[in-house]
């Protein structure tokens, strides 16, 4: 890992965190080409680019719903127990955030409020190949079936012989998304965005992907809503010297496995923790069969020391990690100064693959210092919002001269009109109204 050494005011810099830029031209270029593609060439386009990019197509891009129910019998149950405790809890944590619609009543009568709405329909994008996650048709799923969205459909890539994992349908079927379409990449982006003979248009498209997904789902936005565009994961794991080097290393590595690109960050203020926490990492990869990738993430890894927990927690803002992990004594107190991060894991029993898999928050968190100003994907993001404003005659009456007096002023003639003919209305005791 690289070092930065922080000693009395001297503060972390943007500079020190080296991170990874935006999409690259290439990338963006080459899916807003399959998108355009796809939008004019429908079916036959998205057909194309399957056999082009995954050497194979199906048939029928949609799988029938025997084939994703009958991966429940497929998988082995202890898979499919901790699936369906997952499930559970995350489906709890989630109702919480359910908003509802709210109305209040003024003096006059006049009534204003918020309609909640969820969005109509919803694809989840699951990445197949090398990440195969099950967890994340689950994080992704739940909070737009809790949100009420009617639709929800997944699409995710073929495997080489045109099927798809048992893992990633049995997660499926146990959130239950209404339809699975074998079909992937930006071209599958494409199809859900405009729609194809075969794949239907959606609202609002979510879940992660590779940088093809990620640039096509960018251009899109704004004809449909997406989720936040996700970088490689993160962690930052704050510690003093109550932390277990060993289990800070786990954790550390736990994020490492994940991509090469995944940065790792260790925040301490305690001496001689970080060159134990390296010597730990240095023997739990060797037996760790990603070692590969561990290392290699792992490699431009940061570990910041400093002298005081003030430039620490600092140095933790500043980073606005995906996971913070809080090994530290008294480590909810800490709660209070932490401003930017995805989700945060207090104390040392707070593993964040617990957070990965079945604790129930969202495992979808703002990276790459987006958490600074973005959130965990959760319901709202599948709920909208109308305002609804119903006026009474006392309620016009009183507000009328206001609308008139601001309306004159920007020059707005009918503005004023619309609320002035009201108010002779009333005037004249109209029995219209
Ligand atoms: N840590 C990943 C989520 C994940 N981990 C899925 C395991 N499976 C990004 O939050
Ligand atoms: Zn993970």
């Amino acid at each position: 890992m690289r070092n930065v050494t922080l000693s009395g005011e001297q503060r972390l810099q943007q500079k020190d965190l080296m991170r990874q830029g935006a999409l690259p031209k290439e990338i963006m270029d080459s899916a807003q080409q399959i998108v355009d593609a796809v939008r004019e060439g429908k079916d036959a386009a998205v057909r194309d680019f399957c056999l082009k990019f995954d050497g194979a197509c199906p048939k029928s891009f949609r799988v029938p719903d025997e084939v994703v129910k009958g991966a429940l019998d497929m998988v082995d149950p202890d898979f499919l127990e901790s699936l369906k405790r997952a499930y559970r809890q995350i489906r709890d944590f989630h109702e919480r955030e359910r908003e509802q619609s709210w109305f209040t009543t003024r003096e006059d009568g006049t009534i204003l409020g918020v309609k909640v709405t969820p969005v109509p329909s919803v694809a989840v994008y699951v990445p197949g190949g090398r990440a195969q996650y099950p967890s994340t048709v689950l994080m992704d799923t739940v909070p737009a079936k809790v949100a009420g969205v009617p639709r929800v459909i997944m699409v995710t890539p073929p495997q080489r012989d045109g099927s798809l994992s048992a893992y990633t349908l049995a997660a499926a079927a146990v959130a239950g998304v209404d339809e699975v379409y074998a079909v992937g990449g930006a071209q599958a982006i494409g199809a859900v965005a405009y729609g194809t003979e075969s794949i239907p248009k959606v609202a609002k498209i979510v879940g992660p992907g590779n940088a093809y997904v990620a640039a096509a789902k960018r251009y899109v936005s704004g004809d449909v809503g997406i989720d936040m565009v996700a970088g490689p994961s993160e962690v930052c794991v704050l510690a003093d010297a109550t932390a277990v080097p060993a289990v800070v290393a786990a954790d550390l590595m736990a994020q490492a496995e994940h991509d090469p690109l995944a940065t790792c960050y260790l925040v301490t203020d305690a001496p001689s923790l970080a060159e134990e926490v390296e010597a730990a990492i240095d023997i739990l990869a060797g037996q760790s069969p990603r070692e590969k990738i561990t290392r290699a993430s792992l490699e431009h890894g940061l570990v910041v020391s400093t002298d005081s927990l003030d430039a620490a927690i600092d140095a933790v803002n500043l980073i606005a990690p995906e996971h913070l992990e809080l090994h530290c004594a008294q480590a909810f107190d800490l709660l209070g100064r932490i401003q930017n991060a995805g989700a945060i894991f207090v104390g040392p029993w707070s593993s964040e693959p617990l957070g990965d898999y079945v604790a129930g928050p969202n495992h979808t968190l703002p990276t790459g210092g987006t958490a600074v100003f973005s959130n965990p994907l959760g319901v709202y993001d599948f709920q909208k919002r109308s305002s609804v404003i119903s006026y009474t005659p006392q309620g016009l009456a009183a507000d009328g001269p206001a609308v008139q007096a601001l309306a004159q002023a920007e020059g707005l003639w009918a503005h004023a009109l619309s609320v002035g003919m009201r108010r002779k209305l009333l005037e004249e005791k109209t029995e219209r109204f």
